[in-house]
């Protein structure tokens, strides 16, 4: 039976803006208060799934949040109308309140972790919503992103859901973003890798300057949960130094697919540990260890560039290619050594440059807007067909960005009421879009 690895990006929302929201995240501060274009932004992450669809590789959307979130600011005392609330917070508690309108639900390789089937003892996909509990803004997703999962991923035959870990430090997980399964092909059995950023239990090794956001103790978590073979299982962990040098996550520095592992020299604590239990684990089938050196491209052109966090996929006709933010194509150490990667005998044998600017703004590149699921034949079959990637669904999410989306958005623009309502109509109209019935909370009002 085929195996199909499914990326499923998270479209950005009407509200997507520039908040400064995520310390440590130097994009983040960096566009702080700038005003953002939603249109732009949803189009951009549009066109890159039509891309990758043209490729011949599986694709997926899952639906924005509702911001701002009106729920979330009720629970936080503001009370009233909708539109009283929102002119309360924005005067009261205004970093609140922009926090609460963030569209950061885009970046689906933070919204869960997922097991394939081939590697859960149950036979079945899993999956764990993200606490993302580092920063308010995003801890808010986890419920709906939850609610979507299971909505999309609904058949019990097949997919299993558990909560979010519990809210608490000892259990920060970001997701996917730290996650990276290896495998001779994607129907087989993988090895699952884990990357997480301290400890929670002991304070050495942590770094100083910047949190580490994915704890030990909630990626052990998570390979319980799913069932996996603890011996098919690696826990690494990041290098400090490289989260204080504005990694926050591990999919800024690596990014693995198949038999391939690509990554900076530095990305790791304790490297050469981390491949010879890759090694070991892959006695059967040669492993390609893509090391980049620091004198090559350095931790700073690499958070610059993003050239990890590219998207590598596996071409239906064998091959890889590294879909790359053009980022890179615009830094001229991080070209020419892309250069010489197609020139090496590797499995990546094309590189496809993409625009995700505006995102990119915000720290999320490529990879950050995908959330991967390697579903069999059966598996895709069962899941809601409504957000399956077409060029008819292109069409349809085109016109819909044209229709719903604002060009222009500033920070004080956010606490129009009209936004919201705006926000409203347009999600209520993709849910009919997606078939994904009454997912928000104003679709139960
Ligand atoms: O969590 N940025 C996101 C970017 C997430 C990128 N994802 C991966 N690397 N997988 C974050 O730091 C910025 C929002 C703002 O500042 O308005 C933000 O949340």
């Amino acid at each position: 039976m085929n195996t199909y690895e499914v990326n499923f990006d998270g479209l950005v929302g009407p509200s997507h803006n520039y908040s400064g929201l995520a310390f440590g995240n130097k994009a983040s501060k960096q566009h702080a208060h700038k005003v953002s274009n939603p249109k732009e932004a949803a189009k951009q992450g549009l066109l890159k799934m039509k891309t990758l669809h043209d490729l011949g590789i599986a694709q997926g959307v899952l639906a924005p949040q509702e911001r701002p979130a009106i729920e979330v600011l009720r629970r936080l005392g503001f009370a009233g109308s909708d539109r009283q609330i929102i002119t309360q917070a924005w005067r009261q508690a205004p970093h609140i309140f922009t926090a609460c309108c963030s569209a950061s639900s885009m970046w689906a390789a933070n919204a869960a972790t997922v097991s394939p089937s081939a590697d859960s003892a149950d036979n079945k996909v899993h999956f764990t919503p993200a606490n993302l509990i580092r920063n308010f803004h995003r801890t808010i997703e986890a419920d709906t992103t939850d609610k979507l999962l299971r909505r999309v991923f609904s058949d019990p035959n097949h997919f299993q859901h558990h909560n979010a870990l519990p809210s608490t430090a000892t259990f920060g997980d970001e997701g996917a973003a730290n996650h990276t399964r290896l495998c001779e092909h994607h129907g087989g059995a993988g090895i699952q890798l884990f990357i997480y950023g301290k400890q929670a239990s002991i304070t050495q090794l942590s770094p100083r300057r910047y949190p580490a956001r994915q704890t030990l103790e909630a990626s052990q978590a998570i390979s319980r949960l799913h069932q996996l073979d603890q011996s098919r299982v690696i826990f690494a962990q990041q290098n400090p130094a490289v989260i204080d040098a504005g990694v926050f996550h591990n999919d800024v520095i690596a990014v693995g697919n198949e038999n391939v592992l690509f990554f900076h020299q530095r990305a790791f604590l304790n490297k050469s540990q981390l491949k010879k239990a890759i090694s070991k684990a892959f006695t059967h089938a040669s492993f390609h260890f893509i090391e980049v050196e620091n004198r090559q491209v350095s931790v700073e052109q690499a958070v610059n560039s993003y050239l990890f966090n590219s998207q590598l996929v596996t071409l239906p006709k064998g091959g890889m290619a590294l879909i790359a933010p053009r980022e890179c194509e615009m830094l001229p150490t991080v070209r020419k050594y892309l250069q010489r990667l197609l020139e090496q005998d590797n499995p990546i044998k094309k590189t496809v440059m993409i625009d995700v600017k505006q995102s990119m703004c915000n720290g999320g590149g490529p990879a950050c807007l995908r959330l991967r699921v390697a579903l069999t034949e059966q598996e895709l079959a069962s899941i809601n067909q409504a957000v399956i990637f077409s060029n008819r669904l292109f069409e349809s999410l085109n016109n819909w960005i044209d229709k719903h989306y604002r060009d222009r958005l500033c920070e004080e623009e956010l606490a129009d009421p009209r936004l919201l309502q705006e926000s409203r109509v347009a999600l209520d109209e993709l849910t009919q879009i997606l078939a994904l019935g009454s997912l928000y909370p104003f679709q139960q009002l």
